[in-house]
């Protein structure tokens, strides 16, 4: 069974870098999967990526060397079992708000005895490149659990939320933290309530011996976010990345007025 490096480097204190896929084509997860990063984050929250799609793309990334992760479209036991069950290596579950919540999460995604995670599936063992038998056996050595943090409920949760038992990760999401604090949705911020609560949160992940992570938009911010001692960082997404390089030559040429088109991640 193939190990999943982006946990043991993240559970020996080191950062790991990756992005999200937000196109719904495997053929694009592909190409990603072969650009160095460690890990690929399948967008099924805010994309139209169905289960199929998903499915296929983890194989992909997994077959090319990269970790296949998800996003689910909420914290839900059915739609973690569901991307787990079809290969993902592991969750980043969106607004975990409460410690029952990462509690149920962390049911959902593991086997007994460290959670209620039902036996069932092929892809899972084919994705980490082993039989059945062997995954039930180590899947909760392998698979990735990441809470967001994205709320300001969570914030004033979060020390008991980092406190639940198998939880590998937080993970920070800007745009709705944001939001949730009556302001714009921003990747980042100045305000003195998001940066303390950034502060706050990595000081939490310390004291759990949870890794802290977070979305940035670009390189310069992830350095800035590993120097503050963040690990798990997301880099835009590859419909991003691809419209930046695209605007940027657009730009350099003087070519006509682009469209409001940006993806944020
Ligand atoms: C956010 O910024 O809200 C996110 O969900 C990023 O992943
Ligand atoms: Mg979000």
């Amino acid at each position: 069974m193939k190990t999943n490096l982006v946990r043991s480097k993240l559970k020996r204190g080191e950062p790991s870098v990756g992005t999200w896929l937000t196109l719904p084509d495997p053929i694009a997860a592909r190409l990603m999967a072969r650009t160095g990063f460690d890990w690929l984050t399948v967008e099924l929250e805010h994309a139209p990526v169905t289960i199929e799609t998903a499915t296929q793309s983890f194989a992909v990334i997994a077959g090319n060397g990269t970790v296949p992760l998800a996003r689910p479209p909420w914290n839900t036991a059915e739609n973690i079992k569901r991307v787990l069950d079809n290969g993902a290596w592991g969750v980043v579950l969106p607004m975990v708000n409460s410690r029952a919540e990462a509690e149920a999460a962390v049911d959902a995604a593991r086997y007994k005895p460290l959670g209620n995670r039902s036996v069932g599936g092929q892809l899972h063992a084919a994705s980490f490149d082993t039989d059945p038998a062997t995954y039930y056996e180590r899947a909760n050595d392998e698979i990735l659990v990441v809470a967001m943090i994205e709320h300001v409920q969570a914030v004033e949760n979060a020390d008991a939320i980092l406190s639940v038992p198998g939880l590998d990760a937080f993970f920070i999401g800007p745009n709705d933290l944001t939001k949730s604090m009556g302001r714009k949705p921003v990747f980042e911020s100045d305000d003195a309530e998001f940066v303390g609560a950034l502060e706050h949160l990595r000081q939490l992940g310390k004291k759990h011996g949870v890794a802290s992570g977070i979305h940035v938009a670009d390189a310069a911010a992830a350095q800035r976010r590993i120097a503050e001692g963040f690990q798990m960082i997301a880099i835009a997404s590859e419909a991003g990345l691809m419209l930046a390089k695209a605007q940027e030559a657009v730009r350099a040429l003087g070519l006509g007025t682009a469209r409001p088109a940006v993806a944020k991640y």
